[in-house]
C-alpha cells in the first residue's frame, strides 16, 4: 500500500485529499496517515495543506523498496526488487534468495556492501548511500557455456543507460568495465551456478560509481564517478531503471541467436579499446596488440605484432592500455 500511496502522490501535480487515498486504496484515514509519516521518515517531503490534502514536493535519493519500486519502467526484470540498507554481496544476496526460488528477473539492490566482490577475488569499493550496487537473478534455459556473454550484453546496457541519463559518452573497456573519460565508472561480475550440467541461475552484480566525490588512494587513478566526471548528481533510480530498460532491449536480442551477432555493431561502436594498442595480461604469456573487435561469441580480438590474430578469453586474461589502464 505504501508503494501505491507514493506512486499516486509521484503521479499528481495537484493535492490529493486524504479522503481520495482512502478510497482509492480501501483503507481508513488512519492508514493513510501511517503511511504519510513512514514516507515523511524516510525523507520524503510532503505537504499536508488543510482540506486540500497532501502534495509530494521532493523525493529524498534512497535506494528503499518503495521509492524504486514506485519508479518501475521496465517489464520483467525486477518484478521482485529487494532493497537492503547493507549485505555482504548483492551478488551473494541473490543466490541465497535465488535458492529460496526467487524468480527469473529478481534484483536486488543495496546502499552498502561490507564484501563487494570484483573478479578473481578482488575487492569492490562499496561506500554508502554514493552508488548503485545491484544484482539480477536470470535463470537462463541456454547452454552453461554461453553465460560469459551476458557480461557484455549487461555493459551494452549499462553505456546506454548511462548516456541517456548523464549525456555523457561511456565506453566499454573490455570486458566488464564502464569507461567515462578514460576512468572506471562500472565494473560487472557474473558469476553461474550450475546443476549437472544445466544452468541453475546466472547472477550478473553491477557496480555504478554515481555521486561518490573522493575514492580510496589505491583506485584514485583509474575510478572515478559521474559525480565527479558530470559535476552533478544523478538519480540511482533512474539509472537503475534505465539500465534495466536496456537489458530488457538486448537481452531480446541476445536470446535470438544465443550469441552477440545481433548487438555487435553497438558493442563496438562502444568498445574504447577498439583499434587500439592493447597489452594482453596473459597468465600463459603476457603481449602487445591492436584490438580488432568482438566475435559473436564475445572474446576480443587481438592482432599481435606478428599480424596473427589471438582471440581473448575474458575468463582468464585482463586487457590494458599500452601505457596504463585503457
Ligand atoms: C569488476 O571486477 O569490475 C566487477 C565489480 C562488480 C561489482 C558489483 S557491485 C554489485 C555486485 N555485488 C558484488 O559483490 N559485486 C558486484 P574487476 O574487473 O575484477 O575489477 C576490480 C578492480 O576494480 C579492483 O581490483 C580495483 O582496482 C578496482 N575497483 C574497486 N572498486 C572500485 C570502484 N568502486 N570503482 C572503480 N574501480 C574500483
Amino acid at each position: 500500500m505504501k508503494t501505491e500511496i507514493l506512486k499516486a502522490l509521484q503521479d499528481s501535480k495537484e493535492y490529493l485529499s486524504g479522503q481520495e487515498l482512502c478510497d482509492r486504496f480501501q483503507v481508513s484515514r488512519t492508514a493513510v496517515w501511517k503511511v504519510i509519516n513512514q514516507l515523511r521518515e524516510e525523507g520524503y517531503i510532503i505537504e499536508a495543506k488543510n482540506k486540500a490534502g497532501y502534495r509530494l514536493i521532493s523525493s529524498p535519493d534512497l535506494l528503499t523498496t518503495n521509492e524504486v519500486r514506485s519508479k518501475k519502467t521496465t517489464t520483467w526484470t525486477g518484478c521482485q526488487v529487494v532493497c537492503m540498507e547493507k549485505v555482504d554481496s548483492t551478488n551473494n544476496e541473490v543466490k541465497r534468495l535465488s535458492d529460496e526460488g526467487a524468480p527469473h528477473g529478481t534484483l536486488v539492490i543495496a546502499e552498502s556492501q561490507t564484501a563487494g566482490k570484483g573478479r578473481r577475488g578482488r575487492v569492490w569499493a562499496s561506500p554508502e548511500r554514493k552508488a548503485i550496487y545491484m544484482s539480477l537473478l536470470l535463470k537462463p534455459e541456454f547452454a552453461p557455456d554461453k553465460a560469459s556473454m551476458l557480461t557484455l550484453v549487461m555493459a551494452i546496457s549499462t553505456a546506454k543507460a548511462i548516456e541517456d541519463v548523464t549525456k555523457m559518452q561511456a565506453m566499454i573497456k573490455w570486458p566488464n568495465d564502464i569507461v567515462v573519460n578514460k576512468k572506471k565508472i562500472v565494473g560487472i561480475l557474473t558469476e553461474m551456478n550450475m546443476e549437472a550440467d544445466y544452468i541453475k541461475n546466472v547472477i550478473i552484480g553491477i557496480g555504478i560509481n554515481v555521486n561518490q566525490q573522493e575514492f580510496p588512494e589505491e583506485i584514485s587513478q583509474t575510478a572515478s564517478s559521474l559525480f565527479i566526471e558530470g559535476g552533478e548528481s544523478y538519480s540511482r533510480t533512474e539509472l537503475i531503471w534505465k539500465t534495466m530498460e536496456y537489458f530488457e532491449k538486448y537481452y531480446a536480442l541476445f536470446l535470438q541467436k544465443t550469441d552477440l551477432s545481433l548487438l555487435q555493431e553497438e558493442y563496438e561502436q562502444h568498445l574504447i579499446n577498439l583499434g587500439k594498442q592493447v597489452r594482453v595480461l596473459d597468465p600463459k604469456g603476457e603481449f602487445n596488440g591492436i584490438a580488432k573487435g568482438i566475435r559473436p561469441t564475445g572474446e576480443l580480438v587481438v592482432e599481435r605484432e606478428d599480424g596473427n590474430y589471438e582471440k581473448i578469453y575474458a575468463g582468464e586474461v585482463s586487457v590494458r592500455g599500452v601505457y596504463g589502464y585503457v
